[in-house]
């Protein structure tokens, strides 16, 4: 008997998604992948250099350090949040502090998680990234 084609390639188009869904393996409720990233002077631990457009992350991020720092994703080399993919301030990142944000990037390129609190980015708190 001959296979039908068409059911064959609905069925490896299926496993596929699957095997993406669940390769993560901290993929969180609601398909976000969760990424926890400590801020601290001058860095960020955790922030993973490649990350995927469409994806959604949900970043826990930590301040861990003894200042208020900032997290925002920006095109390489700006020096302010201006056109920023996402940015959390330094309000809501005083030291000791957590919060929990969701992003999707939708551009893909190079850029950079940065900190914008006056000194930090020249005191080296960036960090290249890549979306693709
Ligand atoms: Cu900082």
């Amino acid at each position: 008997m001959r296979r039908n084609p068409i059911i064959l390639t609905s069925l490896l188009a299926f496993s596929g998604a699957f095997a993406v869904a669940c390769s993560g393996g901290s993929a969180a409720g609601g398909g976000a992948t969760e990424v926890k990233v400590k801020l601290s002077e001058f860095k960020y631990e955790g922030m993973p250099a490649q990350l995927k457009a469409g994806q959604a992350y949900k970043f826990v991020l930590t301040n861990a350090g003894t200042v208020e720092h900032e997290f925002s994703v920006v095109k390489r080399g700006n020096k302010d949040h201006g056109g920023a993919l996402a940015a959390v301030e330094a309000k809501e990142l005083q030291p000791g502090k957590s919060v929990t944000k969701e992003f999707t990037f939708n551009q893909k390129g190079d850029f950079e998680v940065a900190c914008h609190v006056p000194a930090h980015y020249e005191a080296g708190m960036k960090m290249a990234i890549t979306i693709s």
